[in-house]
Parts: C-alpha cells; sequence; structure tokens
C-alpha cells in the first residue's frame, strides 16, 4: 500500500498513475489545463517541493494544474542497432525517439534519428540493382531509374531537412489518442544528400492535370498480407516541386540507415514525416489526392474546426495535414540536471516551424512570467530547423522550470498548453519544458 510510503513516492507516483489525483490534492479542485494562475494550495506546495525535493522559488507563478517536468517519465534503454540511447515505443513495427538531450547536435547524427516504421522495413537491400519507377495517369514519360542513372543523370544537392512525425508530443493530449505516444522525440535535422524531385519530375513529364504526388515503399505490412501496404502518402505537385524536395541517398554524407529508409527516400521538409516515404521504389504522379494508405481520414488529418476532446469527427470534416507548426526544444541543459545556482547556465536548442521561419525563440525561468529573448542562427538552408542559444543566472537554490518558446516569421508562437485536441494527437506543439535544481 502507498500509505506506507513517505509523502514523496505518494506524490509521484500519483502523478505517473493518475494525474488527475495529484492535481486536486495539490491545487485543491479540478482544474482545466494550465491557463489559470498561482494558487498553489499550503499543503499541495508542501508536497510538490517535497517530491521535487527542493524548494520551489517562483512558485508564485505555477499554473494551475502544472505537472512539474521533473516528474516525466525516465528514459529505457534500446537495442535498435545504431541507434543507442533512443526510446523504444514499439518494437513491430519499430518506433522510436530521441530524448531532447540527444538531439543536441546543430545537424543530428544517423544514430540519433528516430525511427517512424508503419510496417516491416525490407531485407537484403541492394542499392546497385535498387530501382526507382515514376509512373501515375499524370506521368508523361513514365521510366525507373536505378540509384547510378538518378546520380549520372540530375545534379547532386545536399540540404538540412527538418523531419517531425505528425504524432510527435501526442502522449500530452487528454483523453489519450491511439498511436505511438511519443513525447518530444519524433523530430531531427540531419544532411541529405540527392536529387531534386522537381528535377527528375520534369524529365518523366507532368500533364496538365498533374495535382499530387504518391510515393510507395519496399516496406511490408505488418499483417505480412502482400497486397497490404503499410503507408504511401505523399504531397500536392507544388510542394513536390519545391527546391527542397529531394530523392535522397545519403543521410550525413554517409548511406541512409536501414531503418530510416535506405537505400533511398523521399524528403519533402516541413510536412508531417509520413509523406516523405522510405525505402522509396515508386512515385505516382496523380490527376487527384493520392489515394494511397493512410491519406484518408483520420490518418494525418485533424478537424476543419476545433472539436471538443474525445469528440467523433466524420471524415468529411478531417482536413489533411500540410506545414508542421512552430515548435522548439531544449537541447542543453538535459532535464533534471543540478546545478550551481552561482554559476551562469547555458541554454540552447532548435526551433523550427513547418513551412516558415524562425522569428524568434524566447525562455522563461519563472513558468511563463517573464520571458527573455535567445540569439538565434538563421537556418543552414530552408526547412532546416534553427538554432538558439543564451544563458540564465538562477536567482536562488531551488526547483526551475526552463521554458521556451518560438515564435515563426507570422507571428503565430507555440502555446504553453496543449492545443487543440485531435482524434488522433497529432500537431502538439506546447512548449518543451526541462526541469533543473539549483542548488
Ligand atoms: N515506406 C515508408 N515510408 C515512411 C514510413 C513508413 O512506415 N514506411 N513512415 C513515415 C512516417 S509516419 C514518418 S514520421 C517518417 C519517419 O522517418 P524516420 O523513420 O526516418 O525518422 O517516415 C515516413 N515514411
Ligand atoms: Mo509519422
Amino acid at each position: 500500500m502507498k500509505r506506507q510510503k513517505p509523502e514523496v513516492t505518494t506524490l509521484d507516483a500519483l502523478y505517473a498513475d493518475d494525474p488527475i489525483a495529484a492535481d486536486r490534492l495539490l491545487w485543491g479542485r479540478r482544474t482545466s489545463g494550465l491557463s489559470r494562475r498561482g494558487f498553489l494550495r499550503k499543503s499541495g506546495l508542501l508536497s510538490m517541493s517535497a517530491a521535487l525535493g527542493a524548494a520551489i522559488p517562483f512558485a508564485r507563478f505555477m499554473p494551475a494544474g502544472l505537472i512539474p517536468a521533473a516528474f516525466a517519465a525516465e528514459s529505457a534503454e534500446t537495442e535498435i542497432e545504431g541507434k543507442e540511447g533512443l526510446i523504444v515505443l514499439n518494437t513491430r513495427p519499430i518506433n522510436a525517439e530521441t530524448p531532447a538531450h540527444l538531439l543536441d547536435d546543430a545537424i543530428t547524427p544517423n544514430h540519433r534519428m528516430f525511427v517512424r516504421n508503419n510496417g516491416i522495413p525490407p531485407e537484403a537491400v541492394d542499392p546497385d540493382t535498387w530501382t526507382l519507377e515514376i509512373a501515375g495517369e499524370s506521368c508523361l514519360r513514365p521510366q525507373s531509374f536505378t540509384i547510378a542513372d538518378l546520380r549520372s543523370r540530375f545534379e547532386e544537392v545536399t540540404l538540412q531537412l527538418q523531419l517531425e512525425c505528425g504524432g510527435n508530443g501526442r502522449s500530452e493530449f487528454v483523453p489519450a489518442a491511439s498511436g505511438n505516444q511519443w513525447t518530444t522525440g519524433a523530430i531531427g535535422c540531419p544532411m541529405f544528400t540527392g536529387v531534386r524531385l522537381r528535377d527528375v519530375l520534369n524529365y518523366c513529364g507532368l500533364a496538365e492535370d498533374a495535382v499530387y504526388l504518391g510515393y510507395y515503399g519496399a516496406d511490408t505490412h505488418t499483417s505480412g498480407d502482400p497486397d497490404r501496404d503499410p503507408i504511401s502518402r505523399g504531397v500536392p505537385i507544388v510542394k513536390a516541386m519545391e527546391r527542397e524536395s529531394i530523392i535522397a541517398w545519403a543521410m550525413n554524407g554517409e548511406d541512409i540507415p536501414l531503418q530510416n529508409g535506405y537505400p533511398l527516400r523521399l524528403i519533402c521538409a516541413g510536412w508531417p514525416g509520413s509523406v516523405s516515404g522510405k525505402w522509396l521504389n515508386k512515385l505516382v504522379v496523380r490527376n487527384q489526392i493520392h489515394d494511397g494508405e493512410k491519406m484518408a481520414a483520420p490518418s494525418y488529418t485533424v478537424p476543419a474546426e476545433p472539436v471538443a476532446p474525445g469528440s467523433r469527427v466524420p471524415p468529411s470534416q478531417m482536413r489533411i495535414i500540410e506545414s508542421m507548426p512552430v515548435k522548439s526544444l531544449v537541447t542543453f541543459p538535459q532535464s533534471g540536471i543540478s546545478h550551481d545556482f552561482r554559476q551562469r547556465l547555458t541554454v540552447r536548442g532548435h526551433a523550427w516551424a513547418g513551412d516558415n521561419q524562425i522569428s524568434g525563440v524566447f525562455i522563461s525561468i519563472d513558468f511563463g512570467a517573464t520571458w527573455l529573448p535567445t540569439a538565434l542562427n538563421p537556418a543552414a538552408n530552408r526547412l532546416a530547423w534553427q538554432n538558439w542559444e543564451t544563458w540564465v543566472q538562477l536567482p536562488e537554490p531551488g526547483y526551475y522550470e526552463i521554458w521556451a518558446r518560438a515564435m515563426d516569421d507570422r507571428g503565430r508562437s507555440q502555446p504553453m498548453v496543449v492545443p487543440g485536441w485531435n482524434p488522433r494527437g497529432y500537431l502538439n506543439n506546447a512548449s518543451h519544458r526541462v526541469a533543473v535544481q539549483a542548488v
């Protein structure tokens, strides 16, 4: 029985088991999110401080209902070869995310790139005989290319491109949305080398009625049924024809890791990762919105109008997700560290905004009461995340959270609370929070 254990464990466990009960204990009432300020009960403050093992200097600014970032689940180690340190969410198919502090590199290394598989990757891939077929009712000159053909016929480009799963952040939705319970780690921004999709499409000729591009990959359905595709999505032709949409054979100058699509993949960055087909062996130019697997609602769609949490939404009211929203990550310090309060604390991370750019990243050490601007670097190229950095001086020992909030070049800011609930839990771009114990 939990009653026998000290209060510290109880509160911690309570948050893990039943955040609503923990909320009532600390705040004295049910709260409906992080929208209201303050009012931590005296007993609640004591319990929370005890559980955190520190005073909370800015407790007066804590929004009602806040679950301290220090209580986020501890990371488990994994066995995915070449992906050490990633958190495995599922093994069949393999899905693994990268803890925020392991995404600290400006350019995501291959072994830190998350894995999101809908099916079973192909085995025994031979890059010399791999072919990419270009077809579809709106392709004028259907034909196939080997990787060597692509390399010799088209200009090679290398770009840093962000890839984020549409479901990144899903774990925070209440009521829970089905699917992989990603926290913050289904994002990465490696360098990709390949050829422009538009060069290949122009070479094969687009009919006047071409409106959409669909992809197929060599992975197989988890059911084993050879007639079912795990996923076959795509993008409107205008997105496919952008300079940054590429067919890539290398990631950070090396072969693409098998789990990330070796030997060939599509990258249409800034949109849900699901449009960037892995193990790419066929592209179809369509005269209608591509109707491949996971193109139809509820997959990768959100309600056209806001809905009450838990609602059922008819497919006709769902819209295909296009650009991803503005978002940021604190990659240093690692959440949960201790820090000597007399020393400055460096804080840094990345920010990205789908098809758009970042105009500013702000951080708060007082639960959002005040915000400080950070130094923001330009992107390496369009559709690459931007790195930001600053430092803070924590005023006294105690428990702090560092919150980051990015704004895009259209003035849209990240929310501090989980945004619009949707049936499959896409597009959670709430501010990232890390815990720091100043000692
Ligand atoms: N063929 C194929 N392509 C795919 C997928 C897949 O399961 N099969 N998953 C998609 C999804 S949902 C995402 S988020 C990205 C993930 O890319 P990564 O595993 O390289 O991080 O690939 C996309 N491309
Ligand atoms: Mo995804």
